[in-house]
């Protein structure tokens, strides 16, 4: 495995030279981050991002993201045009020898919380999703006040694409994922890319939008869609573990897609229920309801060798009520989660 850490590129608050010493990271996960999302990529562009990761003394690992345009997930007419774009992308990143492009098929919105900064028992702060807190997101799209994360789009932006979804049913989902992977496989296959599908985070239809890549069962749908190596998944243990259905079993689930070759990235970080119901806090790496060690015991037996970050972590110490540190993606708890990663993945692969 190769301990890597997402950087957002040069705008990112938390410079290459401080990740180059956490110890035992040696790869980088980025992306070009100032290319608006559907416009193709270059390999120019790519080699560009590889040379100043290289220049730290870091490996460029994985792509995450090249993000898949609305209209390819909606079906909609345009999405040949929109396919050639990303297919090309692919491509400038092979091009560029970056070996793993991580991407999502979430219905307009990426990762969904409902709390950036929930304060946690020991005083730090961390992501959470209440989803009593789901209506205030509600009431927002209704008026013309939008909460900050949902920015990326405006209020007749949003309303026009939950009415779209509103006609896309799951089955239809899974075709039009399915005619994604038919183009987009062949090409990964061509460029020497392994593409790595994450899961929908919460793994729950949100909004009444169509979420299908929810757990391991589906993970393993995406990868019969079209059976190559190329095609296969970002296990994210976050993710999946918001489920306490699931929580138990993600061990095993990991030990089976690494034994089959379809774990190109891994996503590990812990998670906590708050309740009954679906409400869930991030925690630091030790501290969740997933068994991060048998995790990591799964894949070191599995011989897993792609790229493993530790993902979120909480905001701490002095990056706590800062407000220049991107919520979840601050340094010093992903830096423990890498280490506290990097100690068991030498427990249980020596
Ligand atoms: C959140 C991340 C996601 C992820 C995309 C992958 O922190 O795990 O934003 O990058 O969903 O396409």
């Amino acid at each position: 495995m190769h301990l890597s850490f997402r950087w957002y590129g040069p705008s990112d608050p938390v410079p290459l030279s401080d990740i180059r010493q956490i110890p035992g990271v040696t790869g980088v996960v980025s992306a070009l981050h100032d290319v608006p999302p559907g416009e193709a990529w270059t390999a120019d562009a790519v080699h560009t991002l590889r040379q100043r990761v290289e220049a730290a003394g870091l490996t460029l690992s994985c792509i995450e993201s090249i993000p898949v345009p609305e209209g390819i997930k909606l079906g909609t007419d345009d999405r040949e045009r929109l396919m050639d774009r990303w297919c090309a992308s692919v491509e400038a990143v092979g091009a560029a020898g970056v070996p793993v492009v991580c991407y999502n098929f979430m219905p307009v919105f990426d990762w969904t919380r409902t709390n950036l900064r929930r304060p946690l028992a020991d005083g730090s702060e961390a992501l959470a999703y209440v989803e009593g807190e789901l209506s205030a997101v509600e009431e927002a799209l209704a008026g013309d006040g939008l909460p900050g994360w949902m920015d990326a789009h405006s209020p007749d932006q949003l309303r026009a694409l939950f009415a779209a979804y509103a006609e896309v049913s799951p089955e239809q989902m899974w075709d039009h994922l399915g005619w994604f992977l038919e183009r987009a496989v062949p090409v990964a296959e061509a460029s020497g890319v392994k593409l790595a599908i994450h899961p929908d985070d919460p793994p729950w239809p949100l909004f009444g939008l169509p979420r299908v890549v929810t757990s391991a069962e589906a993970f393993h749908r995406v990868c019969d869609l079209v059976d190559s190596p190329a095609n296969g998944v970002t296990f994210c243990t976050g993710s999946l573990g918001a489920d306490p259905q699931q929580v138990p079993h993600l061990p095993e689930a990991a030990g089976r897609l690494a034994t089959r070759g379809r774990i190109h990235f891994a996503h590990l970080r812990n998670v906590r229920q708050l309740g009954e119901g679906r409400d869930f806090t991030e925690t630091a790496h030790p501290d969740g309801d997933v068994d991060l060690g048998g995790v990591v015991r799964a894949l070191a037996e599995a011989g897993f060798d792609g790229p493993l970050r530790p993902d979120h972590g909480r905001q701490i110490w002095s990056e706590r009520d800062n407000p220049s540190v991107r919520p979840g993606y601050g340094l010093f708890d992903r830096a423990l989660g890498a280490t506290y990663l990097l100690g068991l993945w030498e427990a249980h692969s020596r």
